[in-house]
């Protein structure tokens, strides 16, 4: 029988999901775009999940798409915007509306979609020996998976579009140092460093922390003036938990917080 595609263990308050196709870098096939779309929904029905940790086995985080599936045969009629709307594209917009911080842990190459995908986790960790690659141009295809709308967002317009447009692979540091992600670690202590985000996260406010990721989503289309209103609404939202109610009386009384995640009641 097939390995799984995809590994999940429980930790303590949150997840650790591994892409896990080692012998191809992790590359997406059906089956493994199955399972993590699967593996966020049970996530997010779990309310004791309070983060998740992305990854990979062996040398490669992901490798994007499994361009053995896609080899364009002569004559056949061709959609490659099909794939995006019908797996890529929503499983973005799940990943980026979930409920909880998403930390992704970069253990080697992230190319292409796998890139992209990475990088709209909430926390990016690489490991130094790790590459970010938008692979697209070598194969005569865009940045996806919101690549051309999270680029020049993380890194400004001109490195955007040197990344885009050359396709070269960018050092963990050099990401760390543009911008792109929050930390470039030793390779051996990934998998601890992320581990102690989770479990940080894992005692978090966590519906305070969900509507912190709604408002910086949506700031990056609305005004300043929409933005304040917005931040006043979801303030409103967040002032209604039991979580605010204990932040503030821990911090009176000098004690740490335990925090139930939990939304208004
Ligand atoms: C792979 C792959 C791979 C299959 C490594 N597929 N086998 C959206 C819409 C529609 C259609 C298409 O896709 C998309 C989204 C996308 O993601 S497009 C971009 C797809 N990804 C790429 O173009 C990256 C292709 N891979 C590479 O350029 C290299 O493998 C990188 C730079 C990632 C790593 O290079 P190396 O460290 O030198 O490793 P390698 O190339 O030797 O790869 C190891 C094995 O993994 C090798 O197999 P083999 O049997 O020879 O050991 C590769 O063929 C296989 N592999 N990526 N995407």
């Amino acid at each position: 029988m097939d390995e799984a595609p995809l590994l999940v263990a429980q930790r303590a308050g949150y997840r650790i999901v591994t892409l896990n196709r080692p012998q191809r870098l992790n590359a997406f096939n059906e089956a493994m775009l199955g399972a993590l779309d699967a593996a966020l929904d049970e996530a997010t029905s779990d309310e004791s999940c309070r983060a998740l940790i992305l990854t990979g086995a062996g040398r490669g985080f992901c490798a994007g798409q499994d361009l053995a599936d896609r080899v364009p045969q002569p004559g056949q009629k061709r959609d490659t915007g099909a794939g995006l709307d019908k797996v890529y594209n929503p499983l973005v917009r799940k990943l980026r509306a979930l409920p909880f911080p998403v930390v992704a842990a970069v253990n080697g190459v992230a190319a292409g979609a796998g890139c992209n995908i990475a990088l709209n986790c909430d926390i990016v960790l690489a490991a130094r020996s790790a590459r970010f690659i938008q692979a697209f141009a070598k194969i005569g295809l865009i940045p996806d998976c919101g690549g051309t709308w999270l680029l020049p967002r993380l890194v400004g317009a001109a490195r955007a579009r040197g990344l885009a447009l050359l396709a070269e692979p960018l050092s963990a540091e050099q990401a760390e140092s543009w911008g792109l992600i929050w930390k470039a670690v030793d390779d051996g202590d990934l998998l601890s460093e992320a581990e102690k985000l989770g479990a940080h996260f894992a005692q978090a406010p966590t519906a305070a922390l969900a509507l912190a990721k709604r408002a910086l989503d949506l700031a990056e289309t609305n005004t300043l003036d929409a933005q304040l209103d917005l931040e006043r609404d979801l303030q409103r939202e967040a002032g209604q938990s039991p979580d605010y109610g204990e932040g503030v009386r821990a911090f009176m009384e000098k004690r740490k917080p335990v925090f139930s995640g939990r939304g208004k009641t």
